[in-house]
């Protein structure tokens, strides 16, 4: 069967379909909330707007941005747009610092979200006889209950294994033989080490595709997946406060970027500074409006990613390009602005060096300094004598000073020293000190 015989005819409407259709739920978006969350009520009036000023998508920009702030001002249940008997599952996102952020799903909510996991899979090439093995964590995190359902609504056999135990993961894959694996990137990295520590060979394993994300990767990561594991290693995104995973995914035939999901999500660029709009194409903040959340819809929410938008390929509708990194996991050391990301990008310049890093930075006096930790690849590991391994060291410190304009200092460590994430992968340690 060819992909688009498998597509919902949404995924391949025109783009006046689509913008027809945005614009119906964007109206219908900004009503609901207006009118059921006093929190919008109160921010819409103190900006001078009302839902009856939307004539045209272009209006949106006059409504206020959301943000992270508001959804903790409200904590836990006050952005919910339903009474408490309609709401049938609760997820929150942790954050780094004070409270969680709170997400409510309608039973309605849940068959969206089901879906839209459903379409990515497919839009991955998996099918409802795959059998998916759920590395994500389960429990108030997004990832694992998310992935669950959609892989379910799929018809597809779902493994819900859960993040953490990398032991058993491996075990279960060479025992259930699963088609597709669902993890953080670092993730599946990590099960591709335990794969061959346990003396298996990775690349003969059953998996044929990773739907991988929920923390920033890059190319030479996805190339290090594919050639490790032997599978497609495709991109995914999505955030708690929208939905959760589904909002833009890799397609297979395509592996360019993530098609958003516009028929549920309104996506815009914005100048993170001034909060001005952007054309397509330029690089800036995305901002999402939910188009059909029930029980929480959100307009304008502030991501904090950093992206594009790129015009449709294997859909009509547009891509994101991957992201590049959130605006606060971004450094400035000694005035250079560096994302983790960038670093990342440039190690992988090295073919003698893996993709598990961490960034170290400390102000020993004045000035900040940057360590990088950086391992070797598994396949080296006690080959490479000191003089060797603080030469490579010297080469990562040009790459770095050359691509990135920044002095630091790499240490090169043998395979499995820096600690392994079972979720998100923790790539900046910052020891500067708080003033
Ligand atoms: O990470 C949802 C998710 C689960 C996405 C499984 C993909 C797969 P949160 O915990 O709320 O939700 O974190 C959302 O993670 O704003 C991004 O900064 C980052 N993120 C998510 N996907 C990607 C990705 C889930 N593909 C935050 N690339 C987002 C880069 C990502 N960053």
């Amino acid at each position: 069967m060819k992909a688009t015989e498998k597509l919902e005819p949404i995924e391949a409407a025109s783009r006046d379909e689509l913008l027809a259709l945005q614009f119906d739920r964007l109206k219908r978006t900004l009503h609901a909330a207006y009118e059921r969350i006093p929190h919008y009520r109160k921010k819409f009036d103190s900006a001078g707007v009302h839902p009856s000023d939307f004539n045209r998508a272009s209006d949106i920009a006059r409504f206020p941005f959301t943000t992270k702030d508001d959804l903790r001002q409200n904590y836990p249940f006050g952005m919910f747009a339903v009474p408490m008997d309609e709401i049938v599952r609760i997820h929150a996102s942790s954050g780094t610092t004070g409270k969680p952020t709170v997400v409510g799903y309608t039973k309605g909510d849940i068959a969206t979200w089901s879906s839209l996991i459903a379409r990515s899979i497919r839009a991955g090439g998996g099918r409802a006889s795959d059998k998916v093995h759920v590395a994500y964590g389960y429990g108030l995190f997004t990832g694992g209950l998310g992935m669950h359902y959609g892989a379910e609504h799929l018809g597809a056999a779902v493994i819900p294994v859960g993040g953490g135990n990398t032991e058993r993961q491996v075990q279960l894959i060479a025992d259930f033989k699963p088609d597709i694996l669902m993890a953080t990137p670092s993730y599946a990295l990590a099960i591709a080490d335990e794969m061959e520590r346990q003396g298996l060979s990775a690349r003969d394993c059953s998996l044929r595709v990773g739907i991988l994300g929920a923390e920033p990767w890059t190319e030479t990561m996805r190339g290090e997946i594919e050639r490790r594991i032997g599978i497609d290693a495709l991109d995914h995104y999505g955030l708690s406060e929208v939905t959760g995973p589904g909002v833009a995914a890799e397609c297979l035939e395509t592996k360019d970027g993530l098609t958003l999901w516009e028929d549920h999500f309104f996506p815009e660029i914005i100048e993170p500074d001034t909060g001005r709009v952007l054309p397509d194409g330029e690089a800036g903040e995305l901002v999402l409006t939910t188009l059909t959340k029930e029980a929480m819809p959100v307009i304008r929410y502030r991501t904090r990613d950093l992206t594009r938008l790129l015009p449709p390929t294997a859909r009509t509708m547009r891509r994101i390009e991957r992201i590049k990194g959130r605006s606060d996991d971004m450094l400035i050391i000694r005035g250079v602005n560096v994302f983790p990301s960038q670093i990342e990008a440039v190690l992988g310049r090295e073919p003698q060096l893996a993709p598990h890093y961490l960034l170290e930075v400390r102000r020993p006096q004045s000035l900040d300094e940057l360590d990088v930790l950086v391992e070797i690849r598994p396949e080296l590991s006690g080959t490479l004598n000191a003089e060797a391994m603080s030469a490579l060291a010297r080469k990562a410190e040009h790459l770095i000073k050359a691509y990135v304009g920044l002095t630091a200092t790499v240490r090169v460590l043998e395979p499995a020293t820096i600690e392994r994430s079972q979720g998100k992968a923790k790539r900046v340690v910052d020891r500067r000190p708080k003033n």
